[in-house]
């Protein structure tokens, strides 16, 4: 059981219900072996788990479970953060308060999750094998301590449960992803109408409690088979299945999705390659430093044409992909640190925002990097991708400082043995020397140590997103949250669910958001991430954002 953060919130817990059953198998077991492998061989579902994941773990829960009504003495709050009035004969602290601020009408909020990391059931009912499957089973290390998704949060059975809870917080949306690769078990081809049949529950599920779906429809779990045959997001072959894909969500789920996000930050899953050799049948044209940014070309190629074609099937929610990367603070007050900054908003966010919200194009410093290997979007393909976007979504977690590499920026931008090169900033998370080194604000779990609670700068960063990319829709806020420290150490579970730090980080989070709206941003929504403690990619289960605690093992 895990308090919640957020004083408006309630606490409560997730129960673990486990009754046994089996793994769910489908196709036929052809033996092969990887000498055979090499597209275009034809492969079959088992032949893709087999050779590249291997046996997976199954969940002793694993038919639907039914919603248990949540118990009232779960839904207590936690106490205050600055008690009031306390009948316990606490003192109370100074506490300053603006009656004024309130959310507008129509703000929407919720909590926030994603396919891979809590659906677990990675087998069932015709799911084919995702890139994580094969990179948590089989890359030694790639999480650290060599944690799987097999089970996770279990949620592909124990939705209902999940969304019974989200509507007890009385938060208005839960936003999740949906699995490519249920959906499509090879990533193209067939459709697997288990898991189009399975994400209408969720999203009637979610209806039927008043909780408003919002649903992304990539977060980072490529179709292995993808990755496989041409070596994923850097080959222009995506292009075309992930439209293809998207057609078939849009088609299916239509407009009982008030809010949908395309593409989860493509500035990281187009870092995360190249992939580690030797797993895939990866893509060796294309050199390995080069392939984010051909993943970055055909992640706006791919997320354009998806959005156009939502509009022309009269898709009539909001759409837009998710931006990510924390504020950028010039670490100290001169023009080389100015210039540092400026360069990182434009390869960080505007590698993806420019082309979406100003003009097609990638910025200027971008495209100059680009210029000797990626070819220029066409006019045609510029018109396309301009616009793409209802809303600015953006996964703002924290703040960092950036500075210039010695020398300068533009020195070291003609010296390609320069060890900031192509960069060409720095960043750290600690104020200089002169200001006493001292950190920008309280860090989160050790295996997340790119996260500080930086909230009072959520303010500024609001205005700086509304004034250089100029959202029309405004900024939805699609995640925010905090990985309390050490917290999966603790045993005590009124240890664990007193989340101190987190508490506070949301707090003034929200706080940063009403100062914003009053002085004019126009912010329309917020996510906090996550439901529920969930496998945290390469950090596993040890880094716990969840607002509800589950234990894992
Ligand atoms: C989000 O990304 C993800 O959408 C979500 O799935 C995830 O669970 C959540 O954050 C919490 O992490 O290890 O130093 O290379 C937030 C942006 C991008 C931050 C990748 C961490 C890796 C930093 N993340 N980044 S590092």
């Amino acid at each position: 059981m895990k308090i919640w953060a957020l004083p408006f919130l309630i606490q409560a817990c997730l129960i673990a219900c486990h009754s046994g059953s089996d793994t769910v198998r489908i196709g036929t077991n052809t033996a092969a072996n990887l000498t055979t492998l090499s597209p275009p061989t034809v492969i079959t579902w088992d032949d893709l788990w087999d050779l590249y994941v291997g046996p997976v773990a199954t969940a002793t829960l694993n038919t639907t479970m039914a919603a248990t009504p949540i118990p009232t003495a779960e839904l207590i709050p936690p106490p205050h953060l600055n008690p009031a009035a306390s009948s316990r004969g606490q003192q109370v602290p100074m506490a300053t308060k603006n009656s004024s601020w309130s959310f507008p009408k129509g703000f929407w909020w919720g909590v926030a999750s994603a396919a891979y990391q809590v659906e677990g059931a990675v087998k069932a009912e015709g799911r084919g094998p995702s890139i994580w499957d094969a990179l948590l089973h089989r890359v030694t290390g790639y999480s650290v301590a060599n944690e799987t998704a097999d089970i996770a949060d279990n949620q592909y059975y124990m939705y209902k449960q999940d969304i019974a809870r989200i509507a007890a917080l009385g938060v208005n949306t839960y936003s999740f992803s949906i699995s490519w690769s249920r959906v499509f078990p090879f990533g193209n081809g067939q459709v697997n109408q288990l898991a189009l049949d399975h994400y209408d529950d969720v999203i009637n599920t979610c209806i039927e409690y008043g909780v408003e779906p919002s649903v992304t429809l990539y977060h980072w779990d490529l179709p292995l088979y993808l990755q496989n045959s041409y070596g994923g997001w850097p080959s222009s072959q995506i292009v075309d299945d992930f439209v293809n894909y998207a057609k078939v969500i849009f088609s299916y789920y239509g407009n009982k999705v008030p809010r949908w996000y395309i593409l989860n930050e493509p500035i990281a899953f187009c870092y995360d390659y190249p992939l580690p050799d030797n797993y895939f049948g990866a893509n060796k044209e294309i050199p390995t430093w080069q392939q984010p940014y051909w993943c970055g070309r055909h992640a706006l190629l791919a997320h354009s044409k998806a959005y156009h074609l939502a509009k022309s099937l009269g898709i009539n929610g909001t759409i837009s992909f998710k931006n990510n990367g924390g504020y950028k603070i010039p670490l100290t007050n001169s023009t080389e640190d100015a210039k540092a900054v400026e360069r990182a908003w434009d390869f960080f966010e505007g590698w993806f925002a420019n082309p979406v919200f100003i003009n097609g194009n990638f910025p200027e410093a971008l495209k100059s990097f680009f210029a000797s290997f990626l070819p220029d979007f066409t006019d045609e393909e510029k018109q396309m991708i301009n616009g793409t976007s209802d809303v600015f979504a953006h996964d703002a977690y924290t703040a960092e400082f950036y500075f210039a590499p010695k020398g300068g920026v533009d020195a070291c931008v003609q010296n390609i043995s320069n060890p900031y090169w192509p960069l060409c900033f720095g960043s750290t998370y600690n104020n200089p020397a002169s200001a006493g080194g001292w950190v920008i604000g309280a860090v989160a779990d050790p295996l997340s140590p790119w996260l500080h609670k930086t909230t009072e700068w959520v303010p500024a960063f609001l205005h700086f997103i509304a004034d250089k990319w100029k959202p029309k829709g405004g900024i939805a806020i699609t995640e925010f949250g905090f990985a309390e420290p050490f917290e999966s150490v603790k045993t005590n579970k009124p240890d664990i669910v007193f989340d101190s730090i987190r508490s506070s980080y949301y707090k003034e989070y929200l706080e940063g958001i009403l100062i914003a709206i009053d002085e004019g941003v126009n912010v329309v929504g917020c996510l906090a991430w996550s439901i529920l403690d969930n496998l945290e990619w390469r950090a596993g289960y040890g880094s716990r954002f969840g607002i509800h605690f589950y234990l894992i093992k």
